[in-house]
């Protein structure tokens, strides 16, 4: 095992990883932006190394500062958190040549999965099912583009195939509106990753996200640890997440997370990933892999009590999985809130001191939150400050303890979206369950037009 690491993030999931690695005894490196310089996590950090100014760019994406700091402090691996340099191939691939254990996928990996014509292909070639489409890039000739999408039939969305997580995609209801559609989005996706191919797919207009996580060791052995429903997010922003999906039969999600799984041996997956879905008439459609640690782990941590970020340092550590499909048991029900220092309804940003903290507790209640009283929170980085989790036997009973949780909460000093999480604990059709990932957006705006 290893005896020292580094911790290529910051904020809440910067601490997350910090606690796995001391619970497993093992000295932690953390690096930070002048603009962190005081941050807690840093402080209980055994080390820092401070790796440039406030800017994203001139920091937490400096792969040399980064590697250099893995040097100096004699770290044997580095974990990479989610975003910033989480899934980039060349970071993942200068670790490894630098002689660090990069604790996730493998370059190749990594690879194959951001692009996403590649990564469609070979989940489809595993047995993973896929939004119906036409399975390789578009062409450039117009007559071939309007003879392949009328055999789909509209409406389609047009995709950047170097794009993901909602950007650079167009949906084309007409034909006297698709090759426009092509040659808009191949323009943004060349100016936005560097690649102007793209691809399509049926568009489903009212689906579920739905993601399944796996596991999967380097010695062929892989799980999954079931499923998120993801669904209540705007602008491609998650704020809700919970675990299991709200009414998805056993039989199909025991398929769907065994065809993961087999998926993950077949192509030699190493490390945790979600696999991304939508979910529309109980049928599953894969669109995309991530190959990170995602924010919303801690709900499938809470329902199957292992710890992900654990795992995650096992398998990089060369161990193989102490357990087997069949010893992961499901139980109870998990939701997580995302709060945010933004305002509630506008969505507009809002850094700067908090002024007062209190933070939830009680049966069932996870937080997980880097942040305090009096801290600053920077305007450099994204606006999530934290993550409050509730765990319960029953649905109800999670969903009880988190409109418990929320009530208690205090952040003052800067707006957050704890109220609008509090007004959707009170959503009839959230309660119900199943709301599909336009719901929020359609609520915001009623809610807009009635002010
Ligand atoms: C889709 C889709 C409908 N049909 N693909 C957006 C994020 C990216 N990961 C894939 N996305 C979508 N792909 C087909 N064929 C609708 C979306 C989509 C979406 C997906 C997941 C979560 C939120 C979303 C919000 C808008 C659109």
């Amino acid at each position: 095992m290893f005896e020292k690491i580094l911790i290529a993030n910051r904020g809440e999931i910067a601490l997350r990883i910090q606690r796995a690695f001391r619970e497993l005894n093992i000295k932690t490196v953390a690096v930070h932006s002048e603009a962190d310089a005081d941050a807690k996590y840093v402080r209980l950090a055994d080390e820092s190394v401070c790796i440039g100014p406030a800017p994203s760019a001139q920091s937490y994406l400096n792969i040399p500062a980064i590697i250099s700091a893995a040097e100096v402090t004699d770290a044997q691996a580095i974990h990479p958190g989610y975003g910033f340099l989480s899934e980039n191939a060349d970071f993942a691939e200068r670790v490894e040549k630098s002689g660090f254990v990069f604790i996730g996928p493998r370059p190749d990996t990594i690879r194959l999965m951001g692009d996403k014509v590649s990564a469609k292909n070979a989940m489809k070639r595993a047995g993973v099912p896929c939004v119906p489409g036409y399975d390789e890039a578009l062409p450039d000739s117009p007559a071939e583009i309007v003879k392949i999408v009328r055999s789909i039939g509209y409406p389609v969305i047009i995709k950047a195939a170097g794009g993901g997580g909602g950007r650079g995609m167009r949906v084309v209801h007409t034909e006297a509106a698709l090759l426009n559609a092509v040659t808009m989005t191949r323009t943004e996706a060349q100016a936005a990753f560097g690649n102007p191919t793209v691809y399509v797919e049926k568009y489903l207009e009212n689906p579920r996200h739905i993601e399944i996580q796996v596991l999967a060791d380097e010695h062929g052995n892989a799980v999954h640890l079931g499923e998120r429903d993801c669904s209540m997010q705007r602008r491609h922003q998650k704020i809700i997440e919970e675990a299991p999906a709200f009414g998805l039969p056993l039989r199909l999600r025991n398929k769907i997370g065994e065809r993961c799984a087999d998926a993950c041996r077949k192509i030699g997956y190493r490390g945790a990933g979600t696999f991304e879905f939508l979910y529309e008439n109980d049928e599953f459609y894969f669109i995309e892999m991530n190959t990170r640690v995602q924010v919303e782990h801690p709900v499938t941590e809470m329902i199957t009590g292992i710890d992900i970020v654990q795992e995650q340092i096992r398998i990089a550590a060369g161990e193989r999985m102490r357990f087997r499909q069949r010893d992961i048991q499901f139980r109870g029900h998990a939701i997580e809130c995302r709060v945010n220092a933004e305002h509630p309804f506008k969505l507009t940003p809002s850094p700067g001191r908090i002024t007062a903290y209190h933070t939830p507790g009680g049966p069932g209640i996870r937080v997980d939150s880097h942040v305090y009283h009096n801290y600053f929170v920077p305007p450099h980085y994204d606006s999530m400050i934290g993550k409050v989790i509730a765990y319960g036997d029953t649905r109800e009973q999670a969903f009880a303890r988190m409109s418990s949780a929320l009530s208690e909460m205090v952040v003052e000093g800067i707006d957050t979206n704890i109220p609008l999480h509090r007004q959707l604990l009170q959503d009839a059709a959230f309660i119900r369950g199943g709301v599909s990932i336009h719901y929020l957006e359609q609520k915001l705006a009623a809610m807009a037009a009635n002010e």
